[in-house]
């Protein structure tokens, strides 16, 4: 029920990270419950009555210190496999990068995307690369390459449908990737707050089908290279 919240997921490695999610929900959940409920019962079941001094405890004997020991123990336990199933997660999403069918260079600046598609050497500047103003264009089940740069401050590329945000950092080419599993027009935030207009830093994640993508690539961008440009970050064809 929590998980339908959520916005629907397009995204390869989305499932993994929902189900890290709902592995969090589900842990920290009852054991929210629990803990709140004992308190409150044990606010009232001991509260201050006339003639009945406190109790000093110290936590000397095993059996007092298990009250904090053995939680203590069950909480280091669950987290372990919250990191397990959440390391597996990130490694999917940010560490393995599969060999990407399309490089788009993002460049990020106060307050607007600009994604450049290479040129005929899979460079991003020089002849016949192409830009689009706030709209990424891109076939449906194929993968990704964003060569991510940022022009003024740190802002933070974020597509909630593909379950994936990457802070860009000034100064740095940051790559991420990403495989979409169903056409349609899909939000884009910035989610680093970057100055008075952040909030108009958005854009639109368009995913084509296979054959819509041939068709906008002949209108837009006829000098790209067959799909697979298969260049490495920042354009290692040249
Ligand atoms: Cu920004």
């Amino acid at each position: 029920m929590l998980m339908s919240w959520l916005p629907q997921n397009v995204s390869t490695f989305g499932t993994d990270i929902d189900s890290t999610l709902r592995l969090i929900i589900f842990i920290v959940g009852p054991w929210f419950i629990l803990a709140e409920g004992l308190i409150l019962y044990f606010a009232i079941r001991y509260r201050k009555r006339p003639g009945k001094p406190a109790v000093h405890v110290r936590g000397e004997t095993f059996r007092q210190a298990a009250w904090v020991l053995i939680p203590g123990v069950i909480v280091m336990l669950l987290d372990f496999s919250i990191d397990n199933a959440s390391g597996r997660a990130w490694d999917e999403a940010k560490i393995e990068s599969p060999a990407p069918a399309l490089n788009v260079q993002v460049t990020a600046e106060r307050f607007a995307w600009i994604f450049t598609y290479p040129g005929h050497t899979g460079a991003f500047d020089g002849k016949g690369t192409y830009w689009s103003m706030g709209k990424l264009y891109v076939p449906v089940n194929q993968v990704v390459r964003l060569n991510m740069r940022s022009m003024d401050v740190i802002h933070s590329f974020a597509v909630p449908n593909l379950r994936m945000r990457q802070d860009i950092v000034p100064g740095r080419t940051i790559t991420a990737w990403f495989e979409a599993t169903r056409p349609g027009n899909y939000g884009i935030q910035c989610t680093e707050l970057c100055g008075f207009d952040h909030y108009k830093m958005q854009g639109t994640l368009v995913v084509l089908s296979a054959d819509d993508f041939a068709k906008w690539r002949q209108k837009h961008w006829p000098s790209a290279p067959a799909i697979a440009i298969n260049s490495d970050a920042e354009g290692a064809n040249k």
